[in-house]
């Protein structure tokens, strides 16, 4: 299902955005960008989903904007492609579902932009990641400026991005770039089987832990906020069923 660019499959609560374009290593252009927001649109407005993992076919996650692409931009058309990247990194990053990118092979610039506006990433050992736009002479410019730090921290976020040196899983893993590191081979199915796990929760308490992870913690919102979702959290029917059960236990002692 979906469009020619991306597939989308549904296992369960859990939704499968797999970019299909395996010839140029599922490179980003302005068809891949649309189709990833329309599955958004769908997936947000069905809302039988909780878990989106979004995976790459063939032998590369993305190989970032598409090159071939971007040179027949300039000026404004430019302008509304780069804009256009920033819509679909923003629309993973506020959607409700809770997204985890499942990384095999290549994940170079708008690629690695992709995998960093999914909430959690995983990947192989012998993935490859990298910010080579500065060797290229520009910035990345779809949202890695502003997500890679709060990751890696600002000296290796810089580092990364003014060296634009590739790294392979296992030291993406180790600079805290990515949640879980797996063998050659694995992403996938290591993905799929932590999202089925995920998708158990219930998903509004996802959606509100999402939201909340973003306030500022100085000032009197996130304090407030915090106690308005709690409450609602707890007085649904799921969490007092077991909460009792918790307790019931405890008094049974
Ligand atoms: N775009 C288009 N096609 C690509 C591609 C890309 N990024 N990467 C690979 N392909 C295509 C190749 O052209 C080739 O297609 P055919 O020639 O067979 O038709 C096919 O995928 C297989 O690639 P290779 O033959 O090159 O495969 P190799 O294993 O030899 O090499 C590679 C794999 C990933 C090392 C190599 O393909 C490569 O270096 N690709 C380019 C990686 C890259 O530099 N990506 C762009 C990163 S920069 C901005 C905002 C955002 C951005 C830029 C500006 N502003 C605010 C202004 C975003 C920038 C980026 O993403």
């Amino acid at each position: 299902m979906a469009g020619y660019r991306v597939k989308l499959t549904r296992e369960g609560r859990v939704a499968i955005l797999s970019l299909a374009r395996p010839d140029a290593l599922n490179a980003i252009d302005r068809a891949m960008c649309d189709a990833i927001v329309s599955v958004l649109d769908r997936l947000e407005e069905d809302g039988d989903c909780s878990v989106l993992m979004i995976a790459g076919e063939g032998r590369a996650f993305c190989a970032g904007a598409d090159l071939k692409h971007m040179r027949a931009l300039a000026g404004e058309s430019l302008r509304r492609f780069i804009e256009r990247t920033w819509i679909v990194g923003e629309r993973i990053e506020r959607s409700p579902l809770l997204s985890i990118a499942a990384v095999q092979g290549f994940a170079l610039g708008g690629g690695a932009e992709l995998a960093l506006a999914c909430d959690m990433r995983l990947c192989e050992s012998t993935a490859m990641f990298g910010f080579p736009e500065m060797t290229l002479g520009s910035v990345p410019g779809s949202g890695a400026m502003q997500r890679l730090h709060r990751l890696v921290g600002p000296a290796r976020a810089l580092e990364l991005v003014v060296e634009g040196k590739r790294m392979d899983g296992n030291r993406a893993g180790e600079i805290g770039l990515v949640n879980r590191v797996v063998g050659h081979g694995e992403a996938f199915d290591a993905a799929l089987a932590w999202a089925r796990d995920l998708s158990e929760r219930p998903s509004e308490a996802i959606r509100y832990a999402k939201t909340c992870m973003r306030l500022p913690a100085d000032g009197a919102v996130a304090p407030m906020v915090q106690g308005m979702v709690s409450s609602i959290c707890q007085s649904g029917a799921g969490y007092r069923a077991n909460a009792g059960q918790f307790l019931s236990g405890k008094d049974s002692r």
